[in-house]
């Protein structure tokens, strides 16, 4: 199979090399991973069974490519700019692996490919240009984006498993898409703002803060017609932040780096959501404006 990893960061780069060990892969990355790969392969370091180096193809530039599938990394607010990109080139489906949401809308109305809704848990780092670490592994989740049967999904998760990568097949992403926004939301900026890990929300006084916008995010859901009660995200977003309570989650390692954070595809997107509803969504809105403040103040937006 002729795999595309647009956005060959951290995990880009983890699912790539996995993939590259089976599949006929191109990286889309920045200028100095490309260059590391193309002259010595990508090295696998970390919680990796198998080969610890990898021979994909690398390229900066995005247009004109042609494969099976793209498998989309990129950063919530490169989406239209990856799918421009590869709407340039011929691919025959894609996979969303990001954070936040609505990226499968934006790839769906740029491109003709069906495109397929994912969530990842592995931890990933790239290291340095040219060496990836998988420092957890977890689990792919790919299925249709409106949820059902997908043939296209089950073909793409036995590629994904042959390869090593563990994946499961699921007909619920609008309710795993939710349940993922539930954790961002309580995790992500409450923890960029306080410079703090993932555990320091299960604890007073950014627990209140947390839930709350965890609880808000399963009641817009659930206006968007999707059955996410407030226990089940509280409590997805609390096993979450118990699991990692040592990681820096992605916000807050953006914001730590002064780089421009997915708040608008996370708690942005609840607050817009509800506005749509009419619900009133004060812990989201208040996080969303605080970060938005941040990047403003650093010409990051
Ligand atoms: O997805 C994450 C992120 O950092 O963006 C969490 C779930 C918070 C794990 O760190």
């Amino acid at each position: 199979m002729e795999i595309v990893v647009f956005g060959a960061g951290s995990l880009g780069s983890l699912v790539g090399g996995l993939l590259a060990r089976d599949h006929d892969v191109t990286l889309v990355a920045r200028e100095d991973h490309a260059r590391a790969v193309r002259e010595s392969g990508l090295s696998l370091e970390g919680a990796v069974d198998g080969p610890d180096r990898v021979f994909p193809a690398a390229t900066t530039d995005g247009t004109g490519l042609e494969a099976d599938l793209a498998v989309v990394t990129v950063k919530a607010f490169d989406t239209a700019t990856a799918a421009d990109r590869l709407a340039t080139g011929a691919v025959d489906a894609v996979l969303s692996l990001q954070n936040g949401m609505g990226n499968e809308s934006i790839l769906a109305d740029r491109l003709e490919a069906p495109v397929l809704a994912g969530t990842a848990t592995y931890g990933a780092v790239l290291r340095k240009p040219g060496v990836v670490e998988c420092t957890g592994v977890g689990e792919v989740v790919l299925g249709a984006r409106a949820g059902g049967p997908s043939s296209l999904a089950d073909r793409i998760g036995e590629r994904f498993r042959s390869a090593g990568i563990e994946t499961l097949v699921a007909t619920d992403m609008p309710h795993r898409l939710w349940e993922k926004l539930a954790v961002n939301a309580g995790i992500n900026a409450v923890t960029a703002l306080t410079e703090t890990e993932n555990g320091a929300v299960l604890d007073a006084p950014a627990a209140d803060l947390s839930r709350a916008a965890s609880r808000e995010t399963a009641r817009v859901a659930r206006a968007c017609g999707v059955s996410l009660s407030s226990d089940e995200a509280v409590a997805a977003m609390e096993a979450v932040a118990e699991a990692t309570a040592a990681n820096t989650s992605s916000m807050a390692q953006d914001v730590c780096a002064g780089r421009r954070t997915e708040i608008d595809a996370i708690n942005g997107y609840v607050v817009d959501r509800a506005a749509d509803h009419g619900l009133p969504v004060p812990t989201n809105r208040t996080l969303a404006a605080l970060i938005r403040t941040w990047e403003r103040g650093r010409g990051l937006r």
